[in-house]
């Protein structure tokens, strides 16, 4: 079964997905409090980027199996207009013990991992609030997109919490470290133009119905290029984020230097001499 085929057989209560030409959107659903990041979400979310991390562009011909690309984008959001996802779960956080709460924490790490090292893009459609917990999924996606009623914040020191999924480490490296201190120390929300002016929204859209569309048509370009040279330009760009520059250009260059081994670079090349469309096998 492919990746996609998989998808489509899972069972979820907290999300809903939708599958549309080789697009999958996660929608996190928990209308009663403003699609917060329980447990259960967390627990769901894992098993979906669980799967596509499995699954996705391995070359399987060895196994018998076709090429898994049947996902070549992901759009999480958030349903219902007025969040994206408002935070963890507070009123789960209330009663967690210090051994729950690593439990919690480490999970998620994990996911925000997985979903940083997935061999495709993940852009963030922010449809509504996305504080704390939400605003700190958001950044581990690879880009941001965010609806005119969004608002963004790290309010975590009003509950006495600190960003514990990441906020301390990537607001900075969106926004730098002055906008990142003030918005963390204040607990300030923002709204999209101003996630926007400071870098931490690469666009803004009108209303829901733009927001979507954007995001897919950015993810349906980006599915027309090389699936492989697409999957190493974001290994390169997130070992640049975290390495010196100069490790981070070797990073880049043994990067580069896999796309020679690549089908994809072949049929790149000679598509552009031979003057027609690329078909790239993906591998
Ligand atoms: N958790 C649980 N329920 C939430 C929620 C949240 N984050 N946000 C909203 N709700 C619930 C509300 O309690 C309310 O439920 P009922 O009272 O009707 O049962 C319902 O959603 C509607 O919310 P409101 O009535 O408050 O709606 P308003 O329009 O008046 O206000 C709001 C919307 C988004 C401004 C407000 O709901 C709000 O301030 N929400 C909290 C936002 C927030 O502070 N988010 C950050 C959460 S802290 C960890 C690592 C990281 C974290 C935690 C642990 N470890 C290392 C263990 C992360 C922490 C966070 O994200």
């Amino acid at each position: 079964m492919s990746a996609a085929e998989r998808v489509a057989a899972l069972r979820l209560e907290t999300l809903e997905l939708h599958l549309t030409d080789s697009i999958l959107t996660i929608a996190v659903h928990r209308p009663e409090a403003l699609n917060a990041l329980a447990p259960q979400v967390i627990a769901e979310l894992r098993e979906v980027f669980g799967l596509l991390r499995e699954r996705l562009g391995r070359p399987l011909v060895a196994d018998g199996e076709d090429l898994d690309w049947s996902i070549r984008g992901v759009i999480l959001t958030g349903t219902g207009g007025k969040a994206f996802i408002a935070g963890a779960d507070i009123k789960t956080m209330q009663t967690m013990t210090v051994d729950d709460a690593r439990v919690y924490a480490s999970e998620a790490h994990e996911l925000f991992s997985w979903i940083e090292t997935l061999p495709v893009p993940v852009v963030a459609a922010v449809n509504g609030y996305a504080l704390g917990g939400g605003c700190e999924i958001a950044m581990a996606c690879d880009v941001i997109y965010a609806s005119e009623n969004a608002k963004f914040g790290q309010p975590e020191v009003a509950l006495g919490l600190i960003p514990g999924f990441g906020g301390c480490a990537r607001l900075q490296q969106y926004v730098g470290i002055a906008h990142a201190r003030e918005l963390i120390f204040t607990g300030r929300h923002i709204d999209a133009l101003e996630a926007e002016r400071i870098g931490l929204v690469a666009r803004v859209l009108p209303d829901t119905g733009a927001l979507a569309e954007a995001a897919r048509t950015t993810l349906l370009q980006s599915a027309a290029q090389s699936p492989v040279a697409v999957s190493l330009a974001k290994r390169a760009i997130r070992a640049a984020q975290a390495l010196p520059t100069d490790q981070g250009i070797e990073a880049e260059l043994e990067a580069f230097v896999e796309c020679f081994e690549s089908d994809d670079l072949r049929e790149g090349t000679t598509a552009f001499v031979e003057k027609r469309k690329p078909q790239f096998p993906g591998r």
